[in-house]
């Protein structure tokens, strides 16, 4: 394989926060001597009551627990806000870019923005939320999102963001699994100038939560929505009326911070929690060293809050350092391909951080949407989400970046809180496809099928040996869980899901998840969760979801299903699958593929062989492997003559 070799130019070895030796240095300290590096580095979050303990975790079954700065205490929205108000009160804190392009956004300072998050959060109080309380938050991307996140954290109630795209069934699956009582909405949400129901689709959910008694929607479009009398608070009136003194509270730093689901390779999505303490220290330092970011810079994280990269990295970690962080309504091609380039040349954006699939897309479209603009502003490009492929790099890096400009490859997971893998611009060579080196107190390992260490260059399962100040502690409700989906595969060590290559040089090259997860666009599903979706449906005997390449997306989802005997499918019952699996997951789970099929390949103890479906979805028909264990071999052929492509 040739791989070419980006160094560090001489400005950014010269200029960066951390240069080559003093990663070296720092990387060295925080293995040998994780105590010492840890109890300074967490010196960057101000502490209420300082700790004294710094790690206690242990990944081994007799004395299980992750567990950081445990007698700390601090409130993580008073380190995003309160201490900036002194020096940078009036410092833009989120630049809020709307959908329409026409529309007038707006700034909110660190001032305005503390001000708006006390009142939200004396809000909530007079609503019933007490410390410890669930808040589920389905919400556009606008900066009242960023004030509810923070308001829970300030009174030490736990958010659930979920996602503005995913449908009411699955919100209300999220509500009922933390057993929230409050909502936090919006009338409509707008994308690419196409208005979401989000209210309407909260309505719908609720009629399957009995436990929410409270509504609060904040009005983005001003469309006429039912308000249910008793339940639903319009959000401006009530802003109107909370008092703007609201204390932070005292927070323990392992008192929980956030719950976020995610989808696993089995079962349903499982809320993974973060904590207050460890979960400040690592997005604060990540933010800091990875993108080599100066108070005053310009910075743009275009992913949703929804997502794990949306918290980390538009609220908490760039909060914590007192950045600007652009926020962004709309979507990266509409008006036109240009939008993107528009918006970093009208915010002069420095750094910018987007996903693989938003570059190939933007890519497939042509260079003339990116020339047209000027982007001499930028100075970092960052990716995040899924591998890029070399060709998405290069682009990024030369029609985009025009050369200047380092292209900083992110490996990390919702479990993971912050980056993990990843080049520091004035410290690590770069190599198109490869998220180079471990962050501070990361400790990479990869093992062969028998779980032994892999040393030197090789490929194998990517594990973590020790603990990290911003890992998940829990998931919500079922601590066992966390245990055996992390800690099992591989006894003693965290297993990520995903596969990896290291090269000669000691560089990371992750290969993609090796097990029942696909990363559609960069959104991480479960093919147990869309084959659960199908059976759901009435006509549906059995389904089985396989990952298939997909130029833009990364991923497709590839379904084979058998309807039941007796019924012929068709293609008005495949339409009506695709749009049955829309609405009871949301459209990011949308098959691009139906392929009905009467029988699916299968084990004489009746397993389905995953392997083998893989293979055709792939195309990859010559290398099926072994089938002669399959309880009936002929099941393949029938497959293979009905491959299907994508419509
Ligand atoms: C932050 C985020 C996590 C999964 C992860 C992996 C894939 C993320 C990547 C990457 C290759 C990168 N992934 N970043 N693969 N290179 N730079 O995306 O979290 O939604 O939980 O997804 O995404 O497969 O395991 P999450």
């Amino acid at each position: 394989m040739t791989e070419s070799l980006y160094p560090v130019p001489a400005e950014w070895a010269r200029k960066a926060l951390v240069d080559a030796e003093r990663y070296r240095a720092l990387y060295r300290e925080s293995l040998d001597d994780p105590e010492g590096f840890w109890r300074r580095e967490a010196q960057r979050i101000d502490w209420i009551r300082p700790f004294s303990r710094v790690d206690e975790s242990s990944f081994h079954k007799a004395d299980f627990a992750v567990r950081w700065f445990a007698d700390g205490t601090l409130n993580l929205s008073a380190n995003c806000l309160d201490r900036h108000l002194a020096e940078r009160g009036d410092d833009p804190a989120i630049i809020w870019e709307p959908d329409d392009p026409a529309a007038e956004g707006r700034t909110l300072t660190y001032r305005e923005l503390h001000r708006l998050t006390c009142r939200f959060a004396n809000l909530l109080k007079a609503n019933g939320v007490e410390r410890g309380d669930r808040v589920t938050i389905y919400m556009p991307m606008v900066p009242e999102a960023a004030v509810a996140m923070l308001a829970c954290a300030r009174i030490g109630a736990i958010h659930s963001v979920v996602f503005g795209g995913f449908s009411p069934e699955a919100l209300a699956g999220r509500i009922r699994d933390c057993d929230s009582r409050l909502v936090v909405t919006a009338d409509e949400g707008l994308r690419g100038g196409k208005p979401v129901p989000l209210k309407a689709n909260v309505d719908e959910a609720l009629r399957d939560c009995p436990g929410v008694s409270r509504v609060i929607m904040f009005r983005r479009t001003g469309a006429d929505v039912e308000m249910k009398e008793g339940r639903d608070i319009d959000w401006a009136a009530a802003m109107d009326a909370a008092p703007e003194d609201c204390p932070p509270v005292e927070m323990g730093a392992e008192d929980p911070l956030f719950i976020l689901y995610t989808s696993g390779s089995t079962g349903k999505p499982k809320g993974v929690l973060h904590s207050s303490g460890g979960y400040a220290v690592w997005t604060s330092l990540t933010h800091q060293i990875v993108f080599d970011y100066r108070p005053g810079q310009i910075y743009w994280c275009a992913a949703d809050i929804g997502w794990i990269t949306g918290h980390s990295y538009i609220v908490y970690g760039p909060l914590a350092n007192g950045a600007t962080s652009l926020m962004f309504e709309g979507v990266p091609n509409w008006p036109d391909p240009s939008r993107i380039w528009q918006v970093v040349d009208k915010h002069q954006v420095e750094i910018l951080y987007t996903a693989p699939t938003a570059l190939r897309a933007l890519m497939r479209e042509g260079d003339q949407w990116v020339s047209r603009t000027s982007r001499k502003s930028l100075r970092l490009l960052g990716t995040v989400g899924e591998p890029i492929n070399p060709e998405a790099w290069g682009w990024y890096h030369r029609v985009v970046g025009e050369g200047r400009s380092p292209v900083i490859d992110t490996w990390w997971q919702t479990e993971t809180g912050g980056m993990m893998i990843a080049p520091l611009p004035g410290a690590i060579a770069l190599k198109p496809g490869s998220a180079t080196r471990p962050l501070f107190g990361v400790e990479p390992a990869l093992l062969d099928a028998e779980g032994r260490e892999i040393a030197g260059p090789g490929e194998g399962a990517l594990v973590i040996k020790r603990s990290w100040p911003g890992q998940m502690r829990t998931v919500w409700g079922d601590h066992s869980r966390f245990f055996e989906t992390y800690f099992t595969t591989f006894a003693g060590y965290y297993f990520s899901g995903d596969g990896c290559r290291r090269d000669a040089d000691g560089d990371y090259w992750i290969t993609g998840r090796i097990d029942d997860v696909i990363n559609v666009s960069g959104h991480r599903l479960g093919t147990a969760e869309v084959e659960s979706a199908l059976v759901a449906h009435h006509s549906v005997a059995e389904a089985a979801v396989v990952g298939m390449p997909h130029e833009v997306k990364g991923q497709g989802i590839y379904a084979y299903v058998t309807v039941n005997a007796g019924l012929e499918p068709d293609a008005a019952m495949r339409a009506e699958l695709i749009s049955w699996v829309r609405k009871e997951i949301g459209p990011i789970a949308t098959p691009d593929v139906i392929q009905f099929a009467p029988a699916l390949p299968k084990t004489r103890s009746g397993k389905i062989m995953r392997r083998i479906l893989r293979k055709i979805a792939e195309g990859e028909l010559s290398s099926l492997g072994d089938t002669s264990t399959l309880a009936d071999p002929s099941v393949v052929d029938q497959l293979i003559a009905n491959r299907t492509l994508p419509v």
